[in-house]
């Protein structure tokens, strides 16, 4: 099993070491493939150390296709790239601001060829985390999902629309695949056979302890940053008092130094927010450099967060 994700901008290169570690102890034989920019090359260097399953590419050294002007649709584009540099049965496509728990292996049922959550807010979908098979099927369906959303992209009207509507173009352009505007857990069998789970089991976007059943926590490195590495305030989705309770409940340390291993593991209980922080104190101590309140421009649309 294949992770292909992609990190731009060094603030964000706390949250891709966090996932590389989460990886390392959920897929003990899984493999990642970062697309990387604008990450200082100490700091890859550093994390290439600490992960031999993985393999850091520079976003320039990923073939693009020439008309890609539409950065909304880049992530779409990398995930095409992503299925010649690599070989598996199953790519998770999956934001670096998340956290895998446990094992992958079994999500994608047989006859299907993608795995998409769902869940019940504002938004039906998040994109955030996506399993395909490395199939003809599972590549045409990617395919199919960019050429839309880079059809899409070409009226600004329908990026404000599918952006009010699903969070994003390519949420609209996904759900337009499914074939339902409020998709449930299910399969859903159109021009390809998607699976839609629930972002409680495999994308958990909500702010809830990490001793939650999810097997993906995704908890939104946008708005972490804010409160964390800005020292912006606390919001109501993302309290003060959440992360306290949570950090009652274990101990953030009791590591060996210089290895990095996965903060909720030491922090049984912790809330992402605890789990954020231990982060970034143990970047800190990994010599990688201060995360500090970053002018680092966000390039991509892939780490904007929904
Ligand atoms: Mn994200």
């Amino acid at each position: 099993m294949w992770f292909v994700t992609s990190c731009y901008g060094k603030a964000y290169a706390a949250y891709l070491a966090v996932f590389l570690a989460s990886v390392r102890q959920s897929h003990p034989d899984g493999r990642v493939l970062v697309i990387h920019d604008e990450i200082p090359e100490r700091i890859v260097r550093a994390m290439a150390r600490e992960n031999p399953n993985a393999r850091f590419v520079h976003k320039g050294d990923v073939k693009l296709a020439k008309d890609n002007t539409r950065r909304i649709a880049a992530k779409l584009d990398f995930w095409m790239a992503a299925f010649d540099l690599i070989d598996a049965d199953t790519i998770v496509f999956i934001d670096a601001d998340t956290i895998v728990r446990a094992s992958l292996k079994s999500a994608l049922l047989p006859g299907s060829d993608a795995l998409v959550t769902a869940r019940a807010g504002r938004f039906p979908l998040n994109t955030g985390v996506v399993i395909v098979r490395n199939s003809d099927r599972g590549k045409a369906l990617v395919a199919d999902w960019k050429a839309r959303t880079e059809e899409l992209c070409l009226s600004a009207d329908r990026i404000a629309e599918s952006t009010k509507l699903s969070g994003g173009p390519d949420q609209a352009t996904m759900l337009e695949l499914i074939g339902d505007p409020r998709p449930v857990p299910g399969m859903y069998c159109g021009d390809f056979a998607i699976q839609v789970a629930r972002c409680e089991d495999y994308n958990q976007t909500d702010c809830v302890p990490l001793s939650a059943p999810a097997k993906v926590f995704h908890f939104k490195g946008g708005v972490w940053r804010k409160i964390l590495m800005m020292d912006r305030g606390y919001t109501a989705e993302r309290s003060e008092e959440a992360s306290r309770d949570a950090g009652r409940r274990g101990s953030p340390d009791g590591h060996a130094p210089g290895s990095l291993q996965v903060p909720h593991d030491q922090a049984q209980g912790a809330s992402d927010a605890a789990a954020s922080r231990a982060v970034r104190e143990r970047l800190n101590r990994a010599r990688m450099g201060p995360v500090r309140a970053g002018r680092q421009r966000v390039i991509s649309a892939s780490t904007r967060v929904r």
